[in-house]
């Protein structure tokens, strides 16, 4: 993400107050977007990627607290700023229960309006990149484990099915050996690059330790990780890395196992990947659903 130039959406049903706001945002950089309630909002969030959404509460349709609400439980990450009427006190509250990053109350200057607006994105920022590795620029261990434990939530109460896949790459340490740290590090930025191309949008992919990767899949059984794993495999297996002669990656598969808690779930998975790298690496080893 980046700190300026951002693709802002507006949503007021006061035409007068858009005006003003899309006039003050554009003036400082910002590209804007305008929707009259949460219903225009919630389509246009879906259409297109913004990186703020900024909301007024009284409106048809849909109003902005349950504009919040919708929009914080499918896009975690998209900050939103709420205008709330200074005459009603509960109203801040409740949109930052809803999952607001910030309000603001109405009436406002523009000056007000701005430093509220450049302070939430800033801290917002600060909050994305503690989500991240700082090598490959992939979700970090803790975000995973975060999102693992929402997952499971959801595919409990949904009773859908979940499933890891965890790999190691092979013989990592002769790469360091023979060709040096820095290219060790573009070993590990390239596998996140090819990962990244081959995942779902809705796949969580995480570095979740020096050379070991990990990939959640939602409404996913153990057959089809199984096969996300085996392409994977084969891609990184046909992937030029530079100079490099071929770079592989062994495989652990499972599939959430009811009522079994985050930690014996990664674990079985990562039991999987131990053996395959026992079974002679450059594999796939799914462990049974029954197995906890
Ligand atoms: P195996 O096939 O059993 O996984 O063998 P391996 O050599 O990959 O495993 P081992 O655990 O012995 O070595 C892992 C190596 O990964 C050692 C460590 O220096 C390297 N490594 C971990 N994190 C990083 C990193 O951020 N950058 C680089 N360049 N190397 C790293
Ligand atoms: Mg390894
Ligand atoms: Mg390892």
């Amino acid at each position: 993400m980046k700190m300026s130039g951002y693709k802002v959406l507006i949503v007021d049903d006061e035409k007068a107050v858009k005006q003003l706001l899309v006039e003050l945002l554009s003036s400082k950089g910002h590209k804007c977007e305008t929707a009259s309630d949460g219903v225009e909002a919630i389509d246009k969030v879906a259409a297109d990627k913004f990186d703020v959404v900024v909301t007024d509460i009284a409106m048809p349709n849909m109003d902005g607290i349950v504009l919040t609400m919708e929009l914080s439980k499918s896009y975690h990450d998209l900050p939103i700023m709420v205008m709330t009427a200074f005459t009603n006190e509960y109203s801040a509250k409740e949109a930052v229960e809803a999952g607001a990053s910030d309000f603001i109350g109405k009436p406002f200057s523009p000056e007000e309006f701005l430093l509220r607006f450049h302070k939430m994105m800033s801290v917002n920022e600060i909050i994305f990149l503690s989500k991240k590795d700082h090598l490959t620029g992939v979700f970090n261990r803790k975000k995973f484990v975060d999102e693992l434990r929402r997952e499971i939530e959801r595919t409990v109460r949904y009773g859908q099915r979940l499933s890891i896949v965890m790999f190691d790459i092979d013989r990592f340490k002769d790469v360091n050996d023979n060709y040096g740290h820095q290219v060790g590090d573009y070993v590990l930025k390239e596998i996140a690059r090819v990962t990244e191309r081959n995942i779902r949008k809705i796949d969580i992919f995480a570095r979740y330790g020096g050379e070991e990767f990990i990939i959640l899949m939602p409404s996913t059984d153990i057959e089809g990780a199984r096969s996300l794993a085996e392409k994977l495999r084969m891609k990184i297996e046909a992937h030029k890395f530079g100079q490099l002669s071929r770079i592989t990656c062994s495989f652990g598969v499972s599939e959430y196992a009811l009522n079994e808690d985050e930690e014996n779930f990664i674990r079985r998975a990562d039991v999987a990947l131990y053996s395959a790298k026992n079974k002679g690496r450059n594999r796939v080893e799914i462990l049974a659903p029954e197995t906890v």
